[in-house]
């Protein structure tokens, strides 16, 4: 395999500055004519090749400046040895594609009937032959030609220009994008859709036209994608004074995408999970997720497109700002502090369910990787949250105003360029002279460079006779592959200190005159460090890395008096909830290594969790978020040596136990928390619901236990009647979380009653992939269940949200029933990887990481384990995408 390395970049030696394209649209043989303006590159070696990339094409001819030229082939390249003397000159190249046959979903393809794009990171090179990296960046003008009756829509990035009658029922339309893009961010459209349109006027004055594309029928689940755009569009203006540059900006649906969304200039193309909604059919995720996912992608126009990457390393330029960004506008949309609170800690939770695990598996790379063999293996939570995570730190350390005085400089420098992540740190540093970032700018890009999760350890000293508390704060970072020895990091912890009554003490340290408030941001940046805090009139607890305040893992060595204190008193909502999680945690690991039988919940733990399900001020989305149990691979990511199976029975039985112990106060909260009003997507709702469906779930488990029929029946009986999806799923869940008798009868009636709406049986085969597996008897039940699942009328490999619901479901979401003693977990994994990769290479290698941490289970898992990976390894030809991920799984 070819390793593409950080450190080989060089300019290109040629720029294609302008792009005229012609696209014939057949699903058998589309013809595509480019028309290249290229130019020499002066400041590059000269007298190089032109080498073009291009994949599964088939070339029918080259001009260059209208005459013929010699051309040879490499291995993806289509060379000219000998292009024309002049500085510039024009490439004509005419080629065929075959889209339906493209089920890699890469480039050209078709999805129900219609035609689709997808250019990044590599896919252009799959529609015509081009210098295909982000740092050539060209005008492109493009006509589409097509049936009239099949595919009525034809779009393409910016404006369009002109549209014609054709012969034999075929229709034409010229589109013109004036600003010079890399070709990743191409995009056309060819279908039978419609469109719901909004004519919006911003604050800079300019009137645009918004539209979002869908199939017939949809069109009644396209409100909430288009108020989410319209909430995006006045952020972005408000926040960091970024103006939409387009007059059209087009939202297109399709259901057969690789990720989530992509964003195209001027034509977003999205996966129909992050556009289509209607209360009935989806839950308040469902919602949160599309408003977060089209702000993001609208997000990008400014940063990815307006200033895009220099490289593919550089890939967190874009991604971790614009996460950071997409946050930052879903925490400014839930409105009150304390569900600003509730974001952040549904975000911290992702990051360390999906990015800490990858920064301690096989395949740890830094947020600006140095090498890659497929660069879609790299579109990673360690490029997207823990990037996100590093620009936070960056606003955390300049503050709100730097930060925008930062994001200000970097447009004045970089708008329409391709830089490095460099670049944007430098800018933000520039805006900020005397901050700490500027001050330890060269190590804090140490962020950018190293890969792992740094440890945070600290140690509190008061003393009582001169009032003083001395925090000792430590840090230290494991190896990572290809990265023996770690040097320290710049981290901003943002802290307080909480004494017994709940006082958050004012802070100042002893080199101080005088105190800076209850709340405060330390910056470590050597190994060790001690800050002395003095007139501290009492015992008190720190409360360090406030909000998640640097991506590390904590070892303040609190105690269970402690963390009860920060759990009733810490004025900070984050760390209130992180001590409750911690409590949980503790309890959980203790059980898990003395294997105890019952693993018996204390009093102290319960009464406290009652005391936060029955507060009368927090908010109800908070409750349910401190209420739910550490998940199993949080809880694995802890262990030494993971028995996912322990992990699992010990789960369920505190589950039980909190179910039980706390019967009379779930109730209480169920009868509470309904809402009665309306349906409206926004926090207070949707916090209100997770609370009355988690008390759902406890109910029914308990009811299941005690042989009581009421709660099951009632779930039961919202599944049949709920007014929206957000209930009913819940209580479908609940059936299913607990193995009622009802929950087979609940699965018929909701497949029954939503057979045609291919997001909701999405949902119908993942609540069964990743259903608990029963205790004791019946182990074994849910892969046999994931088995004939695919035998499905339903069920097809081709669609990723359908394989991914099932297969990714039960390999990367249900770890008990997956990993297995007996290696059938394994087995079914590998025969799904080698089925896939066959099908769609980059669906295929998202499957085969979930053996990224096989090195960490328990024996016989780990010997299991790894032979199925030496069988997928052993498979001749695997794709570059699956090659790399298994390859690194077993260095
Ligand atoms: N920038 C996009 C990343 C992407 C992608 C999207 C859809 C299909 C394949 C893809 N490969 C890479 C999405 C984003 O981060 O906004
Ligand atoms: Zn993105």
């Amino acid at each position: 395999a070819t390793v593409i390395r950080r450190e080989d970049y060089q300019a290109p030696a040629f720029w294609i500055r302008t792009v005229d394209l012609t696209f014939d649209l057949d699903p058998a043989k589309t013809i595509v004519t480019s028309k290249l303006r290229i130019e020499r590159n002066p400041n590059a070696p000269q007298g190089q090749a032109l080498k073009l990339d291009g994949e599964e094409l088939t070339l029918l001819r080259v001009l260059a400046d209208g005459d013929s030229v010699s051309f040879r082939h490499e291995p993806g390249q289509l060379v000219i040895d000998n292009p024309p003397a002049p500085d510039s000159f024009t490439l004509e190249i005419r080629n065929a594609i075959a889209p339906e046959k493209n089920s890699a979903l890469s480039g050209l393809y078709t999805s129900g009937g219609g035609f689709f794009t997808q250019c990044e990171a590599e896919g252009f090179r799959r529609i015509t032959y081009f210098l295909d990296r982000p740092d050539v960046m060209a005008v492109f003008t493009v006509t589409l030609r097509a049936d009239k009756h099949k595919y009525p829509v034809l779009l393409c990035n910016g404006n369009l220009v002109e549209q014609t009658e054709l012969d034999h029922g075929r229709h034409c339309a010229k589109w013109h994008d004036p600003f010079p893009k890399p070709s990743y961010l191409f995009a056309l459209v060819g279908a039978d859709l419609v469109a719901r349109e909004q004519r919006i006027r911003t604050r800079a004055g300019k009137d645009h036209l918004l539209q979002v594309y869908v199939r017939r029928g949809d069109l009644d689940k396209t409100e909430h994608a288009m108020n989410s755009l319209m909430a995006s569009v006045a952020w972005d203006e408000a926040r960091f004074g970024l103006s939409l540059d387009l007059e059209r900006f087009m939202i297109v649906a399709v259901g057969d995408f690789n990720m989530g969304a992509m964003e195209n200039k001027g034509l977003n193309i999205f996966n129909t999970k992050y556009v289509l909604a209607s209360p009935a059919t989806a839950t308040d995720q469902d919602f949160f997720g599309i408003e977060s996912v089209v702000g993001h992608e609208y997000f990008h126009n400014w940063t990815g497109n307006r200033i895009t990457c220099r490289d593919w390393f550089q890939l967190s330029l874009k991604e971790g700002l614009t996460v950071y960004r997409d946050q930052e506008f879903s925490a400014d949309m839930a409105g009150t502090p304390s569900a600003r609170a509730v974001r952040r800690i549904d975000d911290v939770r992702g990051l360390r369910a999906a990015q800490f695990p990858e920064d301690a598996g096989a395949m740890a790379h830094p947020v600006r990787p140095d090498s890659y063999v497929e660069i879609n293996n790299f579109y990673t939570a360690t490029v997207y949250e823990k990037g996100a995570e590093v620009v936070r730190m960056m606003a955390t350390l300049v503050g709100r105003d730097g930060f925008r005085r930062g994001m200000d400089l970097y447009f004045q420098r970089h708008d329409g360029q391709a830089v490095t992540c460099d670049d944007f740190a430098q800018a933000i540093a520039d805006a900020n002279p005397g901050s700490a970032l500027s001050a330890n700018l060269a190590q804090f890009k140490r962020w950018y460079a190293q890969a792992g999760t740094p440890t945070l350890h600290a140690e509190g000293i008061y003393d009582a006779p001169t009032q003083t508390f001395t925090l000792t704060l430590r840090q230290t970072c494991a190896p990572s592959p290809g990265q023996a020895e770690k040097h320290p990091y710049v981290i901003p912890v943002a802290m307080g200190l909480v004494d017994a009554e709940g006082r958050a003490l004012p802070l100042q340290l002893e080199e101080e005159d005088a105190p800076t408030g209850t709340e405060r941001v330390l910056v470590l940046t050597d190994g060790v460090q001690a800050f002395r805090f003095v007139n501290i009139d009492a015992e008190v607890v720190p409360s360090l890395l406030r909000g998640l305040s640097a991506p590390v893992h904590l070892r303040d060595g609190l105690d269970d008096a402690a963390l009860l204190q920060l759990l009733n008193h810490d004025h900070d909502p984050f760390n209130r909830w992180e001590a409750g999680q911690r409590l949980a945690l503790n309890r959980m690991l203790q059980a898990v290594e003395h294997r105890a039988a019952e693993a018996v919940l204390d009093e102290a733990f319960v009464a406290a969790m009652r005391a936060v399900l029955r507060h009368p001020t927090l908010d109800a989305a908070f409750k349910e978020l401190v209420l739910t149990l550490p998940s199993e691979s949080y809880v694995a990511e802890q262990c030494a040596s993971v028995d996912p199976q322990r992990i699992h029975v010990v789960r369920e039985l505190m589950r039980r136990q909190l179910a039980a112990r706390l019967h009379a106060d779930w109730i209480w909260a169920w009868e509470q928390h309904q809402v009665r009003e309306g349906y409206r997507p926004d926090a207070q709702q949707s916090g209100r619901r997770a609370l009355a469906n988690l008390a759902l779930r406890n109910l029914v488990l308990h009811a299941v236990e005690t042989a009581d029929p009421v709660w099951q029946g009632r779930a039961y009986q919202r599944v049949k009647d709920a007014a929206q999806m957000t209930d009913r799923f819940g209580a479908l869940e609940a059936l299913v979380g607990a193995h009622a008798q009802l929950a087979e009868p609940a699965l018929a009636h909701f497949h029954a009653l939503f057979a045609d709406d291919a997001l909701v049986i999405d949902k119908w085969f993942s609540l069964q992939a990743m259903a608990p597996e029963p205790i004791g008897e019946g182990a074994g039940q849910v892969l046999r269940r994931v088995k004939a699942l695919m035998q499905h009328p339903d069920f097809t490999l081709k669609n990723p949200n359908r394989a991914r619901s099932l297969i990714g479901g039960f390999c990367h979401g249900n770890p008990a029933a997956f990993h297995r003693a007996d290696a059938a977990g394994y087995i079914y994994w590998a025969d799904r990887v080698l089925e896939l990769d066959a099908i769609n290479p980059q669906i295929a290698s998202r499957i085969a990481r979930a053996m990224d941490r096989w090195n960490h289970l328990a024996e016989p898992l780990r010997s299991a384990a790894r032979e199925a990976i030496k069988r997928v390894a052993a498979k001749p030809e695997l794709s570059p995408d699956v090659r790399e991920i298994i390859t690194k799984a077993l260095e």
